[in-house]
């Protein structure tokens, strides 16, 4: 803690930690001394410091959609989407509380906006993906492109650009917000703000860039070093027919099923720098083996019935159920049927850092 301005520190605030060597008196004076000068002896934290393993603050946990529906449509009498700003229930690790964080390195919440409401544009540092699950019709609007969002559809945020969203269905819409946030505080880079027109002017056809950048080609001329994917909304009914295929041509992998990747469709790499995303098949009956990576996992059923067991414990999963997979646990996937799960980590992010480790 930092002493006010102006005012003397409390005599005990620079007082050593007590670490195991400070049963030795010589030690303990020693390091209460270092301690007026703001230094530590290493020998007595190295060990937490760099450890043999990765040591993971969060635990696997489970949001049953069924369960916490009730709650998210609750919160929609509460306050209106526009009082809200975003009207969200964060789904905070239960080793995490108060952090409004999943993992370590990042942000889940489940949103909901009624028919006629409005969220209004802003932009900042953190890059948001989302992934609709119930309801159908709402739009968000990204840089300018207007996309209607259908269940599945996985939509992007990238940082700094202007999104506002809206509800001209009938029906509520809930989908799952993934941000960058614990990540960008950690590097004390976060900047914000609000833009003057609540709903943005798209200048642009509804869907552009899927249309443009979705198809394999790309407009004769296009720049190709742009870091995060040009592409908005990649809507699950194009998705989900090529892990059809995949399953069919015998491409199933013996830990994850078949998986696609959301790719940059410009240079192949990630859906953007600090998050990446991916979209399984778990053929019927499927038994996945054991795998674990640096990465903490948040996963989302979108289809089917299954279970996952992560380290000792096993979660039960249908669709929207949402799960994460701490860090360097041990977790295999099983189907009673076919099923379908999106996850979502900070792969990218470490493997730019060189980092990112798997074990197979
Ligand atoms: C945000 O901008 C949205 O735009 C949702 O829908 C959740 C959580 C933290 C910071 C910004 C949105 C957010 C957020």
């Amino acid at each position: 803690m930092q002493a006010a301005a102006g005012t003397a520190p409390r005599s005990d605030s620079k007082k050593a930690q007590v670490y195991p060597g400070s049963s030795d008196p010589k030690r303990a004076a020693f390091y209460d001394k270092i301690s007026q000068h703001d230094m530590t002896p290493l020998w007595e934290v190295l060990k937490d410091l760099v450890t043999k393993e990765p040591k993971t603050l969060g635990v696997p946990a489970i949001w049953h959609f069924d369960r916490v529906k009730p709650l998210v449509e609750e919160s929609g009498g509460l306050l209106t989407a526009q009082e809200a700003e975003r009207r969200v229930l964060v789904l905070e690790n239960p080793a995490l509380r108060g952090q409004s964080r999943i993992t370590n390195s990042l942000y889940a919440g489940l949103q909901l906006i009624l028919p006629g409401e409005i969220a209004g544009a802003h932009r900042h540092t953190a890059s948001a993906i989302r992934l609709i699950l119930d309801g159908e019709g709402a739009y968000t609007q990204v840089d300018g492109e207007k996309t209607v969002m259908k269940y599945g559809d996985f939509v992007l945020t990238p940082n700094w650009t202007a999104h506002d969203h809206g509800n001209e269905s009938k029906v509520p819409m809930i989908w799952l917000d993934v941000l960058d946030v614990p990540t960008v505080n950690f590097f004390e880079t976060a900047f914000a703000e609000h833009l003057d027109d609540a709903v943005q002017n798209t200048a642009r056809v509804d869907n552009d860039s899927t249309w443009r950048f979705g198809a394999g080609v790309l407009p004769d001329g296009t720049d190709t070093r742009m870091i995060r994917s040009p592409i908005i909304n990649y809507p699950y009914e194009r998705t989900r027919p090529i892990l059809d295929r995949l399953v069919r041509t015998g491409d199933v992998d013996k830990h994850h099923g078949a998986r696609v990747r959301y790719a940059n469709p410009l240079n192949g790499g990630w859906s953007g720098p600090t998050m990446g995303a991916h979209l399984a098949l778990l053929p019927q009956g499927f038994k996945g083996a054991d795998y674990r990576s640096t990465d903490g996992t948040i996963f989302v059923c979108l289809e089917g019935k299954g279970q996952t067991r992560i380290g000792d414990e096993t979660f039960e999963w249908s669709p929207r159920d949402v799960f994460v997979v701490p860090p360097w646990k041990t977790y295999a996937h099983k189907a009673d049927r076919e099923s379908v799960l999106f996850s979502i980590s900070d792969r990218p992010a470490q493997e730019a850092l060189g980092i990112w480790r798997e074990m197979n």
